[in-house]
């Protein structure tokens, strides 16, 4: 089992769309296992993207991301950090497939509404980053057998 932070970024909550985003990662099957409604200080909105310093797009991806409030998210299953990936789709919203969450609503670059990890090593990262150990709740879906299979 795989764990990944998924970010409900800014526009995702200015465009009311955050239950339709959330569904999409729940019907796929991945388990919530943490979720929070925050306000990215400058300081963990630098460390989250520190991976972008000095690029062109670094200072306008902060103020973008410290704009307003962020959901973050934590899934677990199988996989999960590629499966998120895919549900997705690439970063540019208008190179996005249809039936991706960047294919289906976005159509920038920036504001592609979802931010997920791209490892497993840099989920743990971003997960310690958002989350405190125990805001990460551990529990057994009742149709888990149903979803996960033998
Ligand atoms: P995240 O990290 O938000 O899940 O997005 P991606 O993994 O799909 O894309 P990324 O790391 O390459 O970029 C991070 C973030 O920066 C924005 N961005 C990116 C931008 O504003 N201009 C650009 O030219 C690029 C490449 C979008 C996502």
């Amino acid at each position: 089992m795989q764990r990944t932070l998924i970010l409900l970024k800014p526009d995702c909550i200015q465009r009311r769309l955050i239950g339709d985003i959330i569904g999409r990662f729940e019907r796929k099957g991945l388990r919530l296992v943490g979720l929070k409604f925050v306000q990215a200080s400058q300081d963990l909105a630098e460390k989250h993207y520190a991976v972008h310093k000095g690029k062109p797009f670094y200072d306008s991806l902060l103020k973008f991301l410290t704009s307003g409030p962020t959901v973050a998210l934590v899934w677990e299953g199988r996989e999960a950090v590629a499966t998120a990936r895919g549900l997705m789709g690439p970063t540019d919203g208008t190179k996005a497939p249809p039936a991706t969450i960047r294919g289906d609503f976005a159509i920038s670059v920036q504001n592609n509404l979802v931010h997920g990890s791209d490892s497993v090593e840099n989920a743990a990262a971003e997960i310690a980053l958002w989350f405190k150990p125990e805001e990460l709740v551990n529990w057994t879906p009742a149709d888990a057998a149903w979803v996960t299979g033998g």
